[in-house]
């Protein structure tokens, strides 16, 4: 993880000197349209969960992980969506994680304002992205049963995709991904989200600690035989895996007791 270097108003040595850092993150990428104001508030949502979660990664994420990985790698057209968290807080991992697994990189926002496409884009390309979908509106398509600004992707990306990531995402369109026919994976702090509860595999993680693991992973699977990594995908279970995050959590909140 990165540290708080950038910012010389947070004490190397305070607590939450990291959670800090992060907060700065998300408000510069604010200022720069990065993300939208609504962004913050997720993350402060995503901030609780972690919390009661002991702000780790559990064997369960990581079996999510490994799951998720073995996904994209067997996958035909897979597909990364991007908002404005995921390009502020990790613009670099992201783009290792689509270099690395060969799924495409998409900018899919749900609060479209003047600049914010552009203003993606640059954060991705600084950090060596080369191809990005979803930044041409005119070609532009939609998808069915759902009315936010996220049913608008790209026709040679999300839409034509068999395995979408959605890291921090609405539930509207999770369930419109899934409805459409696509494989859907979810990394989301709330295991009780609406995202989380429907996709096919959820990672019960901050996106912060998972999409470096994730990069690892990935470099160390592809070196593996396609039929391993299919029956580490295939002998992946969505809801014992879920119950396992919840069970962390309650047993994490039992030992402050
Ligand atoms: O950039 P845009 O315009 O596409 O907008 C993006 C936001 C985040 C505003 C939009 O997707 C949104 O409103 O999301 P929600 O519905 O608030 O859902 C966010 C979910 O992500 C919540 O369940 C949070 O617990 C979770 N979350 C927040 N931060 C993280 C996270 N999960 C993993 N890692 C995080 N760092």
């Amino acid at each position: 993880m990165s540290n708080n270097k950038n910012n010389p108003t947070i004490p190397e040595d305070h607590p939450r000197a990291q959670s800090l850092h992060y907060r700065h993150v998300l408000v510069d990428g604010m200022e720069k349209k990065i993300v939208t104001p609504s962004g913050l508030c997720a993350h402060g949502r995503g901030e609780a969960y972690d919390y009661i979660l002991g702000e780790t990664t559990t064997d369960a994420a990581e079996n999510a992980m490994e799951a998720a990985v073995a996904m994209i790698l067997s996958a035909k057209h897979p597909v990364i969506s991007v908002n404005g968290n995921v390009a502020a807080l990790i613009p670099k991992e992201i783009v290792d994680f689509s270099n690395e697994t060969g799924a495409l990189l998409e900018i899919n926002l749900f609060y479209q304002a003047p600049g914010r496409l552009n203003a993606i884009e640059q954060i991705l390309r600084d950090n060596g992205a080369d191809k990005i979908l979803g930044l041409n509106e005119k070609v532009s398509v939609k998808l069915n049963n759902l009315s936010s600004n996220r049913r608008i992707v790209d026709p040679d990306g999300i839409f034509s995709a068999d395995v979408v990531l959605i890291p921090l995402e609405d539930g509207d369109r999770a369930e419109a991904l899934i409805e459409s026919g696509k494989k859907v994976i979810a990394i989301d702090l709330n295991p009780l989200s609406r995202t989380a509860q429907k996709s096919h595999i959820t990672i019960v993680d901050n996106l912060i600690r998972c999409i470096p693991k994730m990069v690892n992973i990935a470099r160390s699977m592809k070196k593996m035989k396609a039929e391993k990594i299919k029956g580490i995908k295939n002998n992946f279970n969505q809801k014992k895996n879920l119950d396992q995050s919840l069970i962390h959590m309650i047993q994490y909140l039992q030992s402050k007791i």
